[in-house]
């Protein structure tokens, strides 16, 4: 990773700030200048740690703690070893037992690594201790989840959402970062003015989050202006837990080529394709952020006008990669983010995908075809099998629709265009007086707002 120390971080928040204070405050904000906040420097190796309390699955724990492993792949850091602690309680102040953490240390300094991640939220405190004792740096999920959302930022919104999450992340935590710059720097006599410093950083800290929410207002009122244009269409939109294989089938289904990886959070941002320009209503398919395990709440929070095209939707298609082991868990996590950002009343078609990897376990597409009768089995990197969710959407929309005879004035343009936009013209049949017969197949809602200007046959 190539981040920033602290140091440059703080100066650089500094600059920020005289810059807006030169600035008029009403001018447009341009997240572009923002420094790159990040407390960590350059490390590429780690050891995660995961804890299993009294009555939980070990399994479960294990899974966790590769997924964590996964997370870090994607910042480039390799696991170099792992522990599990059993905890009857955790503490408050070191979240684990003082022996354990010697024996981390111990593994930490004969392999080398740069860094500590636990697999569970670490308060302020938890950190600042273990940082002290470990001697190294100690991050949580969270702040992994933060660098990986940091990193893969690219649009202007994305990044303002982002930093937004990131500052307040760090603004409890800027004491034990402060710490480090003065270890680094020694001296005892810099403390004081390292703790009058972390005052003005954290009130720094604190405008930029003020400028940062403006920022995003603004997003979402371009957003709105654009949803506007699109009230006509259906929309698609495609959700998930992260790696499921969303981006995927969003190039399939409308032959782009959208960036799929296999790393987590390749998608930040959301994109919209037209499925089919030919059917009318147009169908849009949207590809957003997927979900992961204990995302967390100030990310959901910041990225709830992204989410918005999710909750804007009239038909959820719920990707989930069935090869993985913890499927369920994975789809019941997805479920629970979506009632977190108001979109349960939605109607949902689950996609089973990646059934190409699992042919030693024949019969499971079967038995989720049957759990789930509103479901589709497929492989997104197989053309062939990606049409059934292509089919299956068209399906979902038909049944909604209806055909109908309507005769119209030719005189009337703007009624005709409003035809054509919202409807399959299935025949036409034209008389001399200049009017026409159409029959028409549409949603039932295109169909209410054609009708007050048509004469139904
Ligand atoms: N074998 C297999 N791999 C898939 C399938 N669908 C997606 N993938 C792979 O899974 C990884 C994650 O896919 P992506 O579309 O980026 O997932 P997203 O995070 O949900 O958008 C990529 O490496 C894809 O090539 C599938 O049906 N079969
Ligand atoms: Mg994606």
């Amino acid at each position: 990773m190539v981040q920033k120390d602290i140091k440059a971080i703080l100066e650089n928040l500094e600059e920020e700030k005289e810059k807006h204070s030169k600035k008029e405050d009403n001018k447009v904000f341009d997240p572009s200048e923002s420094p790159t906040l990040s407390l960590y420097e350059e490390v590429n190796s780690a050891i995660v740690v995961g804890c299993l309390l009294k009555g939980e699955d070990s399994s479960e724990v294990e899974a966790d703690l590769k997924e964590l492993g996964s997370l870090l792949f994607t910042l480039g850091i390799k696991v170099c070893g792992s522990f599990i602690q059993k905890v009857e309680k955790f503490s408050s102040k070191s979240l684990i037992g003082t022996g354990k953490i010697q024996e981390i240390l111990k593994e930490a300094l004969d392999k080398k690594v740069g860094m500590i991640v636990f697999d569970k939220e670490l308060s302020p405190v938890q950190t600042r201790y273990l940082e002290d004792n470990l001697k190294l740096r100690v991050l949580d999920r969270t702040g992994i989840i933060l660098e990986i959302f940091a990193k893969h930022a690219g649009t202007n919104q994305a990044k303002t959402q982002v930093e937004l999450s990131q500052l307040e992340y760090m603004l409890p935590r800027m004491s034990g970062a402060w710490t480090h710059f003065q270890r680094q720097q020694g001296g005892v006599n810099l403390r004081g003015m390292g703790e009058k410093q972390i005052e003005i950083d954290r009130r720094r800290a604190r405008d930029r989050i003020a400028k940062l929410k403006k920022q995003l207002v603004q997003f979402d009122k371009e957003k709105s202006i654009q949803k506007k244009s699109r009230k006509d269409e259906l929309k698609v939109a495609l959700v998930g837990y992260t790696n499921s294989g969303k981006t995927t089938l969003m190039n399939a289904l409308t032959n782009e080529h959208l960036m799929a990886k296999d790393i987590l959070f390749a998608t930040l941002d959301t994109s919209v394709r037209v499925i089919d320009p030919k059917t009318r209503p147009k169908i849009l398919l949207s590809d957003t952020v997927g979900f992961i395990k204990n995302l967390p709440h100030s990310l959901i929070e910041s990225f709830k006008s992204t989410l918005q095209e999710v909750r804007d939707a009239d038909l959820l298609l719920h990707v989930v990669d069935i090869s993985s082991s913890n499927f369920k868990e994975q789809m019941e996590i997805t479920n629970k983010v979506l009632e977190e950002i108001g979109a349960t009343e939605i109607p949902v078609i689950y996609v089973f995908n990646k059934i190409d990897l699992i042919e030693d376990d024949p019969f499971l597409p079967k038995i989720m075809a049957k759990s789930y009768p509103k479901s589709v089995c497929t492989s997104a990197t197989d053309q062939s099998l990606a049409h059934r969710v292509r089919e299956t959407i068209y399906e979902f929309f038909t049944n909604d629709m209806i055909t109908q005879k309507i005769r119209v004035n030719l005189k009337e343009q703007k009624i005709l265009s409003l035809i054509y936009r919202l409807c399959m013209i299935l025949g036409s049949e034209c008389s001399e007086d200049g009017s026409c017969i159409y029959e028409i197949r549409t949603t039932k809602k295109s169909y209410q707002k054609i009708k007050p200007f048509i004469e139904e046959v």
